[in-house]
């Protein structure tokens, strides 16, 4: 009757609901029933005149204590799960919830996994600690199977939790009109057996730690460089403001990716990286610097394969200014951030060098 209820938080929840329901239905029928009664038996052409009632004190204490106990026990059915709902498990694992427009991402922290999909084991506490950018909008965390909703505040942090012990899939939403694309922030809690969540996870670890594969390096142009991962992640993270194919379009003046003259901070490799890990500063194009190095990577190599053609390599500045900023691009300080990076740094470092355009030599003046 409430739809899919896939924990039993949301279980309480719900009959704390229709306790409420029933405790409402069972005061409309007795009123309404007494006011009928009333109407009837006291109607003007039976009844004149009114016995004249000062007072009657049982009557008194009756419907003032009835009701007290009924609010009371409403009260209580609510603030237990309430205080349910605030508490999560010592015993959770942790995940951060980043909210963007317009989408959801999910961090393990401590795999250092990001997924655009909530995966979680059955029968495990998941404590979800919910993030936005400080010059993002404020978005809300919304599962209905859980029944849970916490709103993603710029620069605060909030948080939820839940327990999920149904496998399956379950949508989550935005509930917060957070501009163009809001109905469209929608993602996934996928529900799992303990077992293959362990598999799901070591996949992630495992293809964070693939190298660049070296093919795709060598041939920096090919319309294929973006692979899977890059379009897979382009169409998460990017449609919605440059459109699928990165011609732009969307909303906010999103460039199209396509055309390479007159970009704010460059066309060359290091500068989209850069571009990736911090943003474009008074524009919305918003940093994406939770996300693996691996898979900036991934989506800077889509971004180059949009528009093939020449582009200028990227000096050793260059790499040295992204390194001072963003440690995780830097060997030696990668343990230093909390973002570890998932790619081995050197791999990363090394894709960034090897991409050079072949055959285009030289200083790579900006473009
Ligand atoms: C919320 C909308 C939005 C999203 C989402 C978005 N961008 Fe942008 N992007 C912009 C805007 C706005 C600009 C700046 C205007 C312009 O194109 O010069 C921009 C500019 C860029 C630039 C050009 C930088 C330069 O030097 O001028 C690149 C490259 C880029 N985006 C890549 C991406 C990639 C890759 C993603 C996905 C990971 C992405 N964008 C997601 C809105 C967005
Ligand atoms: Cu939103």
């Amino acid at each position: 009757m409430l739809g899919t209820a896939a924990s039993q938080l949301a279980r309480n929840v719900d009959s704390s609901l229709l306790w409420i329901v029933a405790v409402c239905v069972a005061l409309f029928v007795f009123v309404v029933s007494l006011m009928i009664v009333f109407v009837i038996r006291f109607r003007r052409s039976r009844v004149t005149r009114t016995r004249h009632i000062p007072g009657h004190l049982a009557l008194e204490v009756v419907w003032t204590v009835v009701p007290v106990v009924i609010v009371m026990g409403m009260f209580w059915f609510g603030y237990r799960d309430f205080l349910a709902l605030r508490t999560p498990p010592a015993d959770s694992m942790d995940v951060s919830v980043h909210a963007q427009r317009w989408y959801w991402s999910f961090e393990y922290p401590d795999r250092h996994v990001t997924s655009p999909e909530l995966v979680v084991p059955r029968g495990r506490p998941v404590r979800l600690t919910i993030t936005s950018a400080p010059d993002e909008v404020i978005h809300s965390f919304y599962v209905p199977a859980f029944r849970i909703k916490e709103d993603a505040v710029p620069g605060m942090e909030t948080f939820t939790w839940l327990n999920a012990d149904t496998p399956g899939e379950y949508s989550v939403f935005c509930a917060e009109f957070c501009g163009d694309e809001h109905s469209r922030m929608i993602s996934k809690v996928r529900v799992v057996e303990p077992e293959a969540f362990e598999r799901w996870m070591e996949e992630q670890v495992r293809g964070l730690g693939e190298p660049v594969a070296a093919a795709e390096a060598a041939d920096a142009d090919d319309e294929e460089l973006g692979g899977q991962d890059g379009r897979a992640l382009f169409a998460t993270y990017c449609k919605a403001c440059h459109g699928a194919e990165g011609r732009g379009g969307g909303p906010y003046g999103a460039r199209n990716l396509a055309s390479l003259p007159g970009w704010k901070r460059g066309t060359k490799r290091s500068d989209i990286l850069m571009t990736l890990s911090e943003g474009l500063p008074g524009t919305m194009m918003r940093p994406f610097r939770y996300l693996p190095v691996r898979d900036r990577v991934a989506l800077m190599r889509r971004v180059v394969s949009l528009a093939p053609g020449p582009r200028p390599e990227p000096e050793p500045d260059d790499l040295a200014r992204l390194a001072a900023r963003f440690p995780e691009f830097d060997p030696a300080r990668r343990d230093q951030v909390r973002l570890t990076p998932q790619m081995p740094i050197e791999a990363a470092m090394e894709a960034v060098v090897r991409e050079r355009q072949p055959g285009v030599g030289g200083s790579g003046a900006a473009p």
